[in-house]
């Protein structure tokens, strides 16, 4: 009996390695964690410091330890991936922009930042999150280094490439230009620059493929999420990224932009983007005041089908640490709900970032960056919805044929817009918490009548009408229902 458990958590382990492509990855779920901001060490020399200000722009003491000792936090919400923010060398601060404290403003990509630990602490971080059965997501930036001597005095002596020669020459970006975009630099031309890395150059390319390569393999890392993506050029891409590139795991990577004609062709040197579009699209559908233009989500989901290699690998998601929380911008409790249930019941990997689910607030930068501790880690109302959530989507994937079947449109208004998908329902609204006699009607389910189907967020049942309709009234606000079929639901999901 031991020997058999202990072959089989072995064997999950080698495949968790192995295998972790596109393919590997589009079952999984992201929670996505600044260090510096989630956890702090039971032991952390910092723990004197009490409270942590973010908008002091200074240190707040996370560490990769830290995320280890509160690794459960995450799980049992039933994430099955973490997203950890870079853990490359940073510049010294302070700078006048403050402390480098999320790890984007990279010195020497290939040296680890002592500020959240040691090598054996990331392999401990790493080895923990394997022994959950989840998957590690690696913030790694390479479009870039990070400077504070403005654009013409830069000593390159303490990056990876250490000569002028590997980098190209100061200029501003045009936005809009793609060619611009690629080589010129971001940040201001003063306090902080970020000098543009000439990633067409093959000594650069064949150093950074190298790179990748051996910390992929010594940590074990199942994927990255790549920084600035859209300021590469994208060949550099199929050559670093991907199973097929140096670095042999699935790449996400950040591409900003409301037009998926303009956003879709990254998909390909990119294994994945974030879904930029998709989040302009729900917060344009749901968040209050509005516009509640669910017609503009309706068209996102089928222009994507039509554009994108594989939606059903996009990273999806409501907030990040360059965008203001939800709530920060929609103040409805409910509005947000409905956001979730389409991050969660829509083709895509679902991104939640960490403070989500304590309900943070935060609207500009950097309040968006708020410590996690003082939260307590409760759980909250929102932290027990994400796990029904994540919950009955690890259900269907196990379980069902949910996750090859592609979700469809059954019909949008500005009152509602329904998805199906494997055989799930999601009625979502636009009426936030106030109770409206009203309501949702889905003309045709596919499921017969007299078919009960349960909510999978209520547990109400639902009783399908005649030529498969069903009808959803608000007379306690605008809850929105996932409907499955209850001779299919096993309950097993329920923990
Ligand atoms: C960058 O880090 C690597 C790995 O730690 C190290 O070998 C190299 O010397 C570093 N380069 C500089 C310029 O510090
Ligand atoms: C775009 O930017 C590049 C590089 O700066 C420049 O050479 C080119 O003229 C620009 N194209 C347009 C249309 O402005
Ligand atoms: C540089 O920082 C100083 C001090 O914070 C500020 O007054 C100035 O506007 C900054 N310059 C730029 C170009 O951002
Ligand atoms: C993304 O693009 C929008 C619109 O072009 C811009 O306002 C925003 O600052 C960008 N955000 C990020 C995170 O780059
Ligand atoms: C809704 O969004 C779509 C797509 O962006 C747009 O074409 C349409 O005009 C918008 N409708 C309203 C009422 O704003
Ligand atoms: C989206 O596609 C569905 C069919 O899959 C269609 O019924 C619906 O009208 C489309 N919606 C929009 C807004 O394009
Ligand atoms: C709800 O609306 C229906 C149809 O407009 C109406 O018959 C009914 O009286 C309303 N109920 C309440 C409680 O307002
Ligand atoms: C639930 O159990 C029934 C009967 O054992 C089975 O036929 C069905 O396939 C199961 N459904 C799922 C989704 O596992
Ligand atoms: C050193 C410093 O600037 N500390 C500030 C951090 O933020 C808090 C709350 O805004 C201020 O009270 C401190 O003065």
């Amino acid at each position: 009996m031991n020997f058999l458990t202990v072959t089989l958590a072995c064997l999950v382990h080698g495949t968790i390695v192995s295998a972790a492509n596109a393919d590997a990855w589009r079952s999984r779920s992201i929670y996505q964690v600044i260090t510096d901001r989630f956890a702090r060490s039971a032991s952390d020399p910092f723990k004197a410091v009490e409270q942590c200000y973010e908008g002091n722009l200074t240190w707040c003491g996370g560490t990769w330890q830290a995320i280890e000792e509160n690794l459960d936090y995450i799980k049992d919400m039933g994430f099955t991936a973490l997203w950890i923010s870079p853990v490359s060398q940073n510049i010294p601060g302070p700078t006048a922009s403050g402390e480098p404290y999320l790890g984007y403003w990279v010195q020497n990509v290939s040296m680890l930042n002592d500020r959240f630990g040691t090598a054996d602490d990331l392999k401990s971080l790493i080895s923990a999150v394997h022994e959950r059965d989840m998957y590690i997501m690696i913030d790694i930036v390479v479009n870039n280094v990070a400077s504070t001597s403005g654009v013409h005095d830069i000593d390159y002596s303490p990056y990876l490439f250490a000569d002028k020669s590997y980098y190209h020459p100061y200029s501003a970006i045009s936005w809009g230009n793609s060619t611009s975009e690629e080589i010129g630099w971001l940040g201001d031309d003063a306090n902080l620059t970020f000098p543009d890395l000439d990633t067409s150059n093959p000594v650069v390319r064949a150093g950074l493929q190298s790179y990748i390569k051996s910390f992929v393999e010594e940590y074990s890392v199942d994927g990255l999420r790549i920084d600035a993506a859209e300021h590469v050029e994208p060949d550099f891409w199929t050559s670093f990224c991907n199973e097929g590139g140096a670095a042999g795991v699935f790449c996400m990577g950040e591409i900003n932009g409301t037009d998926v004609q303009l956003t879709a062709p990254w998909q390909g040197p990119l294994d994945s983007i974030l879904n930029y579009p998709a989040y302009y699209a729900i917060r344009d559908a749901f968040s209050h005041p509005g516009p509640k233009n669910t017609t503009g989500l309706a068209m996102l989901v089928n222009q994507s089908k039509q554009l994108y290699k594989d939606v059903s690998v996009l990273g999806n998601f409501l907030e990040n640490h360059n965008l203001p929380r939800w709530p920060g911008f929609s103040k409805d409790y409910v509005t947000l709900t409905n956001a979730l249930v389409f991050l969660f019941m829509n083709d895509g990997i679902p991104v939640v970032y960490y403070g989500l689910e304590q309900e943070y607030a935060g609207v500009v930068e950097p309040y968006n960056r708020e410590p996690l501790w003082p939260s307590h880690y409760g759980s909250t109302g929102r932290y027990q919805t994400i796990t029904q959530l994540n919950g009955f989507r690890n259900y269907l994937i196990a379980n069902t044929d949910w996750l090859s079947q592609p979700a469809t449109v059954l019909s949008s208004s500005p009152l509602d817009i329904v998805i199906k998908k494997g055989g799930v329902i999601s009625v979502m609204n636009t009426l936030g918490r106030v109770a409206r006699n009203v309501t949702s009607s889905v003309k045709d389910t596919g499921y017969p009548a007299e078919l009960p189907l349960v909510d999978i967020l209520t547990c109400g049942t639902f009783i399908v009408a005649s030529e498969g309709a069903i009808s959803i009234s608000y007379g306690f606000g605008g809850r929105p229902v996932i409907l499955f079929p209850l001779q299919l639901l096993n309950n097993t999901w329920f923990v």
